[in-house]
């Protein structure tokens, strides 16, 4: 009676480990677990009517900055048009957002300001 040939099969049965350079089994690879949250920068815009102390006061109140920042910011927004006054998290930024656009309503001021992705 013929015996038949065994089938030799072409992937090995068992799998070979992977090894790192000096041949330690290596469990798993993964390029990068977790990548640094996304940053947003919160911008403000000029208007022709938000009086420009308002704006400082806005700018040291909700970004913690110092009166001469500020006031060098305000000066920055008002000559090119708008400004950065922080980057945050995506939550801490749309607060802020939401505290500025808040306090320049209550006080009948057309102020605004934006969120945006750093690197927009
Ligand atoms: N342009 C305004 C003025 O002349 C001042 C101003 C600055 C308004 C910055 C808004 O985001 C602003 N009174």
């Amino acid at each position: 009676m013929a015996t038949k040939s065994p089938v030799i099969p072409k992937v090995p049965l068992v799998q070979e480990p992977d090894r790192d350079e000096g041949g330690a089994v290596v469990l798993e690879r993964r390029t990068q677990k977790t990548k640094p949250p996304h940053m947003y920068q919160v911008v403000m815009l000029n208007d022709d009517y938000t009086p420009m102390e308002f704006v400082v006061v806005v700018i040291q109140e909700f970004f913690g900055k110092d009166l001469e920042t500020a006031t060098r910011i305000m000066l920055k927004i008002h000559l090119d048009g708008k400004g950065v006054c922080g980057v945050y998290s995506r939550d801490v930024a749309a607060t802020k957002v939401d505290q500025v656009l808040d306090a320049a309503n209550k006080a009948g001021h057309p102020l605004k300001c934006i969120s945006e992705p750093v690197d927009f």
